[in-house]
């Protein structure tokens, strides 16, 4: 089980909060998704998620990743 946390931009209201939940959500290995719009962060816990797969999906949200 490992966590990371991302810097994401772009998000500004509940919406998005609950559609980068969505997306993160739905890689695999990804069990838990916590999102923090007043500092843009998305921390995601797991078990063998690949990085890419997680900045990708936010990315297809519509969402940018530092
Ligand atoms: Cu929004």
């Amino acid at each position: 089980m490992t966590t990371e946390t991302f810097q994401v931009k772009g998000m500004t209201c509940n919406h998005c909060v609950m559609a980068v939940k969505k997306a993160v959500g739905a890689v695999d290995g990804v069990s838990g998704v916590e999102v923090s719009l007043a500092e843009g962060t998305v921390t995601v816990t797991g078990t063998d998620v690949a990085k890419e797969d997680v900045i990708q999906a936010i990315r297809d949200a519509g969402y940018e990743v530092e």
